[in-house]
């Protein structure tokens, strides 16, 4: 079989990326053709994703890509989850909301009225997470703009529409909504209509692998194609393309995929819908190749970028590698925190807020941005062990080794702490694990590589070798 190149749109919560990658049955290489900031806007209405600045970036990545690689045969789109634009006639309708702005209180309340929580996770899997898609859409039922749309589209989808005018909703994002079957895999649209939501804004399924269109003429345009290129569905949730490139063998490794976000777990045949799963708050997302994606959110570097920003804004400076090796050198004994407490959500204050935890609960308070950052990651270690536990608990399975990819497979504290404290080794990399999976699954449908995910992954094992960190006593 041949080889040939794809491009790969990440979007990440504070930055996307335009990956071009050049796949072959034995090779795989990727490299970055374009980067760009995500910066969220807080308006007097709240905090939006700058969706259109986005495209802008992911617009001029391809052009890059296809400078570069002519032949470039396809396109593929991932983001982070459960946000969404609605849209009538093909125009956006506002600027979408991000996650952790905080309307969604309203809408949870309002759905848990009418269907508890322990219906909903029967019928959909999910870990309670207070800005799953349907308690933001309840939260928007009575605004007057639901009633108007015609389709709602998650943010990779509208990206995917943008280029190909193809409305379609992928299937492992979809699961993230709270209003996809976790059995079936489609959508529950009784649920939707005993929360009063209208089913017919929810667009045709597709699973990853699917060709979803080509590229529109204002886009070749663009983008300097001299004809059109495909636009293939891929995981488009982040995590799911995420889960495809970690180069583990699923049956006795977990997985932690480490960015703004820890998504802990492990990929399992079936979803675990047990009392002590839900009560756990463990997920049940749809994978590639319908896979389960069984595994639990942790606050994740988030609390580290945000604690950042906090300094920066106080005219503090910062420089990250210093920063982590001055935490490597705290000998002084800091503070574990629950690195899950919802006040770490929103965004502002951190370091204040991770003191007012350590108070309230007479832990050692941080004093330097060292000890902060050593307390952030001890917490995150201790987190992620706990999380690796539960989920080998609640699935039966024995886990040997974990897996860190993304960013967090970077930072070897946090690498080596995780595998002190969950005692387990850790397999570092790859860092850009999320775009791999994008150019893999995109790669495998137009024939350039073969096969299963096992197949994928030995790829990936092959051309990104992890770093091995063993728990010391
Ligand atoms: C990680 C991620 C995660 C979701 C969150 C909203 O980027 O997609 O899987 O829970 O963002």
């Amino acid at each position: 079989s041949t080889s040939g190149h794809v491009a790969a749109i990440d979007l990440g919560a504070t930055s996307g990326r335009v990956m071009l990658g050049a796949v072959g049955p034995n090779s795989l290489e990727l490299h970055a053709v374009g980067r760009f900031p995500n910066q969220p806007v807080r308006t007097i209405n709240g905090l939006h994703w700058d969706l259109l600045a986005l495209y802008r970036g992911a617009v001029d990545g391809l052009r890059a890509a296809v400078a570069e690689a002519p032949d470039v045969a396809s396109i593929g789109v991932d983001s982070w989850a459960v946000d969404y634009a609605l849209l009538r006639d093909g125009r956006m309708l506002g600027t979408p909301f991000h996650y952790r702005d905080e309307r969604t209180a309203a809408g949870v309340e309002a759905v848990h009225a009418v269907t508890p929580f322990e219906e909903l996770y029967r019928r959909n899997g999910l870990q309670f997470l207070p800005f799953n898609t349907v308690y933001q859409l309840a939260a928007e039922r009575d605004g007057g703009m639901l009633s108007l749309a015609d389709t709602m589209l998650l943010v990779p989808d509208l990206i995917a529409y943008f280029l190909t005018g193809e409305a379609v909703a992928e299937r492992t994002n979809a699961s993230t909504t709270g209003l996809v079957d976790v059995i079936t895999h489609a959508w529950d649209t009784e649920l939707a209509e005993r929360l009063q939501l209208p089913a017919s804004v929810l667009p045709r399924l597709v699973d990853p692998g699917e060709r979803i269109g080509s590229t529109l003429g204002y886009v070749n345009d663009g983008i300097g194609a001299i004809s059109p290129i495909d636009v293939v569905a891929v995981g488009s949730h982040d995590t799911a393309s995420a889960v495809v490139a970690v180069p583990m063998r699923a049956e006795t490794a977990a997985y932690i995929s480490c960015g703004t976000w820890g998504l802990v777990g492990l990929e399992l045949e079936q979803p675990v819908l047990t009392d002590a799963a839900r009560q756990a708050n463990f997920t049940n997302e749809g994978g590639v190749d319908s896979r389960v994606r069984f595994l639990h959110n942790v606050m994740g570097l988030w609390l580290l970028s945000e604690s950042i920003r906090e300094w920066e804004r106080a005219g503090e400076s910062v420089e990250l590698t210093e920063l982590l090796a001055a935490a490597a050198s705290v000998t002084a004994p800091v503070a574990v925190f629950d690195a899950n407490d919802p006040r770490f959500m929103a965004p502002g204050d951190m370091p204040a807020r991770i003191a007012e935890w350590c108070r309230e609960h007479d832990q050692p308070v941080p004093s330097t941005q060292a000890e902060f950052a050593r307390s952030i990651i001890e917490s995150l270690a201790e987190a992620f062990g706990d999380a690796v536990r539960t989920a080998a608990e609640l699935s039966g399975r024995t886990v040997e080794t974990i897996h860190m990819v993304g960013g967090g497979a970077l930072n070897e504290l946090l690498c080596q702490r995780t595998a002190d404290r969950a005692g387990l080794p850790v397999l570092a990399g790859p860092v850009e694990a999320t775009a791999i999976g994008n150019v893999l699954v995109q790669a495998r449908t137009q024939g350039f590589a073969g096969g299963d995910l096992e197949s994928l992954r030995d790829l990936v094992a092959t051309a990104f070798a992890p770093r091995r960190y063993d728990p010391k006593a």
